[in-house]
């Protein structure tokens, strides 16, 4: 049956909102000839929400995976065209490179086979006829792992935020957006006056903590939809979705006078940190993430220059 060859799942919860620079992360791939069962599969992943495509041959499962990215395989081992050993010797370097979990299913349990697959990198070897209730169990722990795999590489150790990886994906994300929608953000930079000092007089290990201090305490001050990054060192970004500069610049004027009112302890003394931000807004004709981030960078530069603890546009 050539038609049925592939079949494309329903993609139903495409609308669900999420988060700037996440996409939607559960789509399977199935390369397996056994119709019967890859259609009792199909049905049984869906239930779980998850998308299902399908590839009845080992020349199509290649083409599915280089071209819709899946984030899950379940790869057959005795397919019409390759061997699935073949097809996994194909696919592993990419897969592991991109983290995409590989589970075998097989009717064949050779412990040569299996030791093969297990050395090539696959997480897992499921005997044919699986139990449906624990296969699906498998999976949901495999999308969990790779869940928090994708979570931890967009995570800065130290402050908890975002890191430069995630600015990056947001920023494009965000620009695209308003190309297409013109929703309008402001993006804020945001620099430590006087760090330096501050590690100098009171030592690296304070300087982590002020560090980690501040992250929490913008976290503590801003809305679910705001986007906070450690853009590196002692310097950080925050993107305000729909808000435009003036009202960014409220919103840190107030979170700037807030963070100076914080006593830390130092030897003797208690101390306070401020900080500098210059606000830039994406607008018709500035709709460059370089330009974006430039317009803010100088606003910064005025805001240090101007005497610090300030917000410019
Ligand atoms: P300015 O007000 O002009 O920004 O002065 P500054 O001293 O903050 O600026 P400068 O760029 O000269 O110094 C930044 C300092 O931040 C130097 C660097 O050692 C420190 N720093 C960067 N990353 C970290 C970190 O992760 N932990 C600690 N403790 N210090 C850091
Ligand atoms: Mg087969
Ligand atoms: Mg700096
Ligand atoms: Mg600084």
């Amino acid at each position: 049956a050539p038609s049925a060859l592939a079949v494309k799942g329903p993609v139903a919860s495409l609308e669900q909102d999420t988060l700037y620079g996440e996409q939607q992360q559960n789509e399977i791939l199935i390369i397996d000839d056994d119709v019967e069962l890859v259609a009792y599969l199909k049905e049984s992943l869906e239930r779980q929400s998850y998308y299902v495509s399908i590839a009845l041959s080992a020349e199509r499962g290649l083409r599915f995976f280089y071209e819709s990215k899946p984030d899950l395989i379940l790869l057959d081992l005795k397919l019409p065209d390759q061997s699935g050993m073949e097809v996994l010797n194909q696919i592993i370097g990419k897969a592991k490179k991109e983290r995409i979990p590989i589970i075998i299913i097989s009717a064949e349990q050779s412990k040569e086979i299996v030791m093969e697959a297990y050395a090539l990198g696959v997480m897992d070897f499921v005997t044919k006829p699986m139990d449906m209730d624990l296969f699906i169990v498998l999976i949901g722990n495999r999308f969990e792992m790779k869940r928090e795999w994708q979570e931890a590489i967009i995570i800065d150790e130290l402050t908890g935020a975002f890191n430069r990886k995630h600015f990056n994906q947001t920023i494009k994300q965000l620009i695209s957006d308003f190309r297409r929608t013109s929703r309008i953000f402001s993006l804020a930079l945001i620099d430590l006056d006087h760090f330096k000092k501050v590690n100098d007089t009171y030592g690296h290990l304070s300087g982590d903590e002020v560090l980690q201090a501040f992250a929490l305490h913008v976290q503590e001050s801003i809305r679910v939809e705001d986007v906070f990054c450690r853009f590196g060192g002692e310097e950080f970004a925050l993107f305000l979705p729909n808000t435009d500069a003036a009202s960014a610049q409220v919103v840190i004027r107030r979170i700037q006078e807030t963070f100076s009112a914080k006593e830390f302890k130092g030897k003797n003394e208690a101390f306070h940190v401020t900080f500098s931000c210059g606000i830039s807004e994406v607008t018709k004709s500035e709709n460059e993430a370089d330009k974006l981030v430039e317009e803010a960078d100088q606003a910064l530069y005025a805001s240090k220059h101007a005497g610090r603890n300030q917000t410019q546009l």
